[in-house]
């Protein structure tokens, strides 16, 4: 398998990557680095602008990886990466993204196994757009009521606090957080009312990371919410010290949280 890092991870949130090498080695799985890639190209932005440079692009990233398995932790890259590669008449899972691999390859018990510190956390999960949808190549869980985070979460102790606007997109996409941010406040607004009391919140994708990190701050109603890539918290599960996992990047951080990082639970709760 090979990890097609995109390019927020390494540039933002570069511990990120060192948790998915991390966790992965753990678990046994042999992942390589994918030499000589470029950026996915974003669906939300290349490809509604540009298609034919968009495809162009995306396949010859997937050409680097001969007959590997690409994995990738972001849902834009894979939102690419998996259409281009159906468009392109390929077969099979090929494009692999982590928290799907972990729920339908890898499985919860395995994951259980390998726990060295159990997470007792409230948390609020978040999908994102472009993880389960569109349905027509993603089929990786329901679009529409998707689990796979929520098992992967408890899986490792924490609890996962439902709330209504779970699959509400986080406002960063499509170029709407760079371009409109006005309106992609507005998104993060209504996503985050009624938010649940949480330590934390979890994405499974640095762009919504992103959002959530940084501009909770504009949102002038409460105090901003801590958040991590899952990757972030099963590498502190699996035994990684918390000052590994690149926390320095993140800008809404609390000492109540990382103090229960550090802390854990041995026992399962
Ligand atoms: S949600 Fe709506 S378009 Fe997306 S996947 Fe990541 S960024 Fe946040
Ligand atoms: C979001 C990717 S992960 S894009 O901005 O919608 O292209």
């Amino acid at each position: 398998m090979v990890f097609f890092p995109g390019c927020v991870i390494p540039n933002r949130y570069p511990g990120v990557e060192k948790a998915v090498f991390f966790t992965m080695e753990k678990l046994g799985i042999k992942l390589k680095p994918l030499e000589g890639y470029s950026c996915c190209p974003p669906p939300g932005i290349m490809r509604s602008i540009n298609e034919e440079l968009w495809y162009e692009l995306a396949v010859r990233n997937i050409g680097l990886s001969g007959d590997l398995e690409v994995l990738t932790a972001c849902n834009g890259c894979f939102s690419t990466l998996q259409d281009a590669y159906s468009i392109s008449g390929g077969k099979g899972n090929k494009i692999r993204h982590y928290a799907e691999f972990l729920f339908r390859d890898v499985g919860l018990e395995k994951i259980r196994e390998k726990v060295k510190k159990f997470l007792p956390l409230r948390v609020a999960v978040h999908y994102g757009c472009h993880l389960v949808r569109s349905s027509t190549y993603r089929n990786v869980d329901s679009p529409e009521n998707p689990v796979m985070i929520d098992r992967l979460v408890e899986t490792i102790g924490c609890e996962s606090v439902y709330y209504r606007t779970r699959m509400v997109c986080c406002g960063a996409g499509g170029g709407v957080g760079a371009g409109f941010r006005d309106l992609s406040l507005k998104i993060l607004r209504r996503k985050m009312e009624n938010f649940p009391n949480v330590d934390c919140i979890v994405v499974v994708c640095p762009l919504c990371l992103r959002q959530f990190d940084t501009r909770q701050k504009d949102l002038d109603s409460h105090r901003p919410i801590p958040v991590l890539h899952y990757a972030q918290l099963l590498a502190v599960a699996f035994g990684l010290d918390v000052d590994q996992i690149g926390l320095e990047a993140h800008s809404t951080m609390n000492d109540d949280l990382i103090n229960k990082l550090i802390k854990g639970d041995a026992e399962e709760v």
